[in-house]
């Protein structure tokens, strides 16, 4: 007599660690089964609900009323523990705070400001890569996913010239601590407090370089668009946000295009796809891999009951992968597929404000190589680099041919 109820607590589990080094080496059989099992399902090992799927992780970064940021886009609920460092006021804020500080981030991040940078970048990434062509092997890594961000950005944003080699560690730390504190964000803690103490120190007014983003986020608190004590922790996502993202980006576009030749030799005949090039490597596999949301209220998600105050993870890297969105041909690397419409930079209110940036910075280098590169191989084997949220490698070994 009774109907079949639409609605369910029935939550399957799934015990795999997504955190452990297996699956942060190799996710994506666990993201197959992940999206295969269920809409929604719970990890009981840290007690959070877990999406995989493209329609859900997209309608719920759409949602911020419910998946909520101010109780931290990590596994620690801000409600509950203290968080590691003063909490982002962009990342892990919502509406109305956010809003405002959201909208002075973007007139200092702007297609206006970052269009400006466009030639020095250009210089920059075409000298890095006539020198590259010209030694012929290199790691795709050191000696240009790292090289080439650290050479433009912290300029950009106008840091001091001494204690940039903080950057890295510093990124390491911030993405690590998103996950649980395992051996990972172990070993970044270890290293954690000169590279913090420098950080804090040059997103003061009087450590900044008149012009770059540093000192115009200050500019708005001179105009009232923000406070004073809200400029340097604007300054702090920058740093925080705007280094190995770009790196692990630059990193895994490389290796998409080694680990297929076909696609470099598409890119070399045609280097006006690099753009084109960047959204299917972070498509293809994601720099950022997962975040997590608050629920302010009980939700319903696919049929699936969640309770108010869970934590979610969401596997953007999954989502991006999802057959369901993308075709039976989801795991191909195709740059001429259109990727557009991936959550590698998240979606709705919180969707990447560095976004051109990260954009200009690859393009220039994947054109400024496609031009100059008839062919890349891999010259040995690439090492995975592991991180609690960051998917992406410490070394690619590279041979390539001169055009
Ligand atoms: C911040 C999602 C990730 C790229 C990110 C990390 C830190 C911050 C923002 C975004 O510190 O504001």
């Amino acid at each position: 007599m009774t109907s079949q109820p639409a609605v369910t607590d029935a939550v399957p589990t799934f015990d795999d660690d997504p955190f452990g080094r297996e699956i942060l080496t190799d996710p994506y059989e666990f993201h197959r089964a992940l999206r295969d099992l269920a809409p929604v399902v719970l990890l009981p090992r840290y007690g959070v609900y877990a999406m995989g799927r493209f329609d859900d992780v997209h309608a719920s970064l759409q949602n911020w009323q419910t998946f909520v940021s101010g109780r931290g886009a990590g596994l620690s609920d801000f409600a509950k523990e203290e968080p590691w460092r003063p909490p982002s006021l962009l990342l892990e804020a919502d509406p109305p705070d956010h809003t405002v500080v959201r909208k002075a981030m973007g007139d200092v991040v702007s297609p206006r400001t970052v269009r400006a940078l466009r030639a020095g970048f250009q210089i920059r990434a075409e000298r890095l890569a006539d020198q590259l062509v010209e030694q012929g092997t290199f790691d795709a890594v050191s000696d240009l996913a790292e090289k080439y961000p650290l050479e433009v950005f912290p300029d950009a944003v106008g840091l001091p010239p001494t204690g940039r080699e903080n950057l890295l560690p510093y990124g390491a730390l911030a993405f690590n601590a998103f996950g649980p504190h395992n051996d990972l964000l172990d070993a970044a803690l270890a290293e954690a407090a000169p590279v913090q103490e420098w950080v804090l120190a040059s997103c003061q007014r009087d450590a900044l370089t008149p012009g770059g983003f540093g000192a115009q986020i200050w500019e708005a608190a001179d105009r009232g668009d923000i406070t004073k004590e809200q400029a340097p922790l604007l300054v702090r996502s920058l740093l925080t946000a705007g280094v190995d993202t770009t790196v692990y980006g630059i990193g895994n576009s490389m290796y998409a295009l080694a680990s297929n030749p076909d696609q470099w030799d598409t890119l070399h005949r045609d280097p006006e796809l690099a753009k084109f090039a960047f959204d299917e490597a972070l498509r293809w596999e994601s720099p950022v891999q997962t975040f997590f949301r608050t629920t302010s209220r009980e939700v319903t998600v696919s049929g699936t009951r969640i309770p108010e105050g869970s934590k979610v993870l969401l596997f953007l890297g999954s989502a991006n992968r999802d057959p369901r969105r993308w075709g039976a041909d989801a795991d191909r690397f195709d740059i001429r597929r259109s990727a557009a419409g991936h959550v590698a930079f998240g979606m709705g209110i919180h969707q990447c404000v560095g976004q051109p940036v990260a954009r200009l910075e690859t393009e220039m280098v994947l054109k400024a190589l496609a031009v100059r590169v008839r062919t890349v191989e891999l010259a040995g084997e690439p090492k995975a680099r592991l991180n609690n949220t960051l998917k992406g490698w410490a070394s690619i070994p590279l041979r390539v041919t001169p055009a």
